[in-house]
């Protein structure tokens, strides 16, 4: 799949800071050392419905990510997925009576387009599930192979005693793991699984809906975690960097696809780090599609709010707290962007060289972006207070913004 058009990212003097992030698997702050290329895999979209503010929150968060790797000089190898089939989505299509292809592609099209508003930097490999299938037929063969996977009435289940590791991501018990199971795509109530909690690497064809050639599988379609490890080992391979998602993909998704890959390869981890965004609520529960308590980036759009100020309305959060969404956080967006404007459309003003550091360590420091936008107020309180004599300060405060907060001024 094509992703969407970059937006210019400034070079900044100086340089960048290397990142210290929350890693969920060892519940403490690491250091990550990517090297000259950073690899990191955030999961996609599942795209029966628009992009709304949690959505546009998590993957604000993994933007940072890359503009702080940018900003240290190194590239940056970010690959995301597309689940354009699964369960949600063909129930979707069936409720509204129209073709699931071309749900799912209406869908990902204006994903592309909010994604370009809010000047989100593109993957380097955008991929859907469909266009994967080739390459996950034989992961689960193999796994299948290895005796890591099983048969059930023809459906292939992973079996997760085959990964010493498996539970280390999420670091839930057992107990815990069974009841998000069965709420978030699992069927650990189904009889003659060897374990509970083993997910399904294969479904066998169902009559009604979309299959594929399973080559020794037989006809059927991908489960939900090995699509993104086939996506992963293909483009990043083992021991990638960060592996991202909203809270709510630590288990099942990001526990079992590390699983996987740990089973397949005998490599261990997956990733260096597993990294979650807070989920961001409306009126007291998590915003949901199967919800549908959303509020849409692209109907905000069609209102005429600046994309800035939604990206600023994001960036007023930090990305691992759990938060509500409200017109007044908008609201304060709205203004803050103005004053913001106003600023640094002078053309000289206070210094900005402590200022540039000062939003590099934020965002170095577990992605503190309220503590960025701080950093911004002071110096914009200033500049309107008492203004100043450097010529290049708004010009570097525009740059600085632009390149580390994605915030066009
Ligand atoms: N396609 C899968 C991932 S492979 C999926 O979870 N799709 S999704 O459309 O349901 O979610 C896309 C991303 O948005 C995921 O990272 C998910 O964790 C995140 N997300 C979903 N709802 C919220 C929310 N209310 N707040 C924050 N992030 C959310
Ligand atoms: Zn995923």
């Amino acid at each position: 799949m094509h992703a969407w058009p970059a937006s210019e990212v400034p070079a900044l003097p100086g340089k960048g800071r290397d990142l210290r992030i929350h890693d969920t698997a060892t519940g403490g702050r690491i250091t990550l050392d990517p090297g000259p290329v950073a690899r990191i895999y955030v999961c996609g979209i599942t795209p029966y419905d628009a992009t709304h503010m949690g959505h546009a929150a998590t993957y604000n968060a993994f933007d940072l990510v890359q503009r702080v790797w940018l900003d240290t000089k190194r590239q940056v190898h970010y690959v995301q997925n597309v689940t354009d089939v699964d369960d949600p989505l063909l129930e979707r299509a069936v409720r509204d009576g129209q073709d699931w292809t071309e749900l799912a592609e209406r869908e990902t099209a204006l994903f592309r387009e909010d994604m370009t508003a809010l000047r989100m930097l593109p993957p380097r490999h955008y991929i859907g599930a469909v266009e994967a299938i080739p390459g996950i037929v034989p992961l689960v063969e193999r796994l299948r192979d290895a005796g890591a996977a099983y048969d059930l009435d023809g459906d292939i289940y992973f079996s997760v005693d085959a990964d010493p590791h498996f539970g280390e991501v999420s670091g839930l018990d057992a107990d815990a793991m069974r009841l998000l199971s069965a709420e978030r795509g699992g069927d650990p109530d189904r009889p003659g699984k060897k374990n509970p909690l083993d997910p399904m690497l294969w479904m066998a064809a169902r009559p009604g809906e979309p299959s594929w050639d399973g080559a020794s599988l037989g006809d059927g379609r991908p489960g939900w975690h090995i699509e993104c490890v086939a996506i992963a080992l293909d483009h990043l391979g083992m021991g990638f960097d960060i592996q991202g998602g909203g809270s709510d993909l630590a288990f099942p998704h990001h526990e079992m696809g590390a699983s996987h890959a740990q089973a397949l390869t005998g490599e261990h981890p997956f990733a260096q780090a597993y990294v979650h965004a807070g989920m961001v609520g409306l009126d007291g529960e998590k915003m949901s599609k199967s919800r549908g308590n959303l509020v849409f980036v692209s109907a905000l759009r069609r209102d005429g709010v600046d994309p800035a100020a939604i990206r600023l309305a994001l960036l007023s959060r930090h990305y691992r707290s759990d938060w509500e969404w409200t017109d007044q956080v908008l609201a304060d967006a709205v203004e803050r962007l103005a004053r913001w404007r106003a600023a640094v459309s002078r053309p000289d003003g206070p210094s900005a060289d402590a200022l540039v550091e000062e939003v590099r360590e934020a965002l170095a420091d577990d992605l503190d972006s309220p503590a960025a936008l701080a950093a911004v107020d002071r110096w914009a309180a200033l500049q309107g207070a008492e203004g100043g004599t450097d010529e290049g300060a708004p010009g570097l405060v525009s740059r600085t913004v632009d390149a580390l907060l994605g915030v066009a001024l």
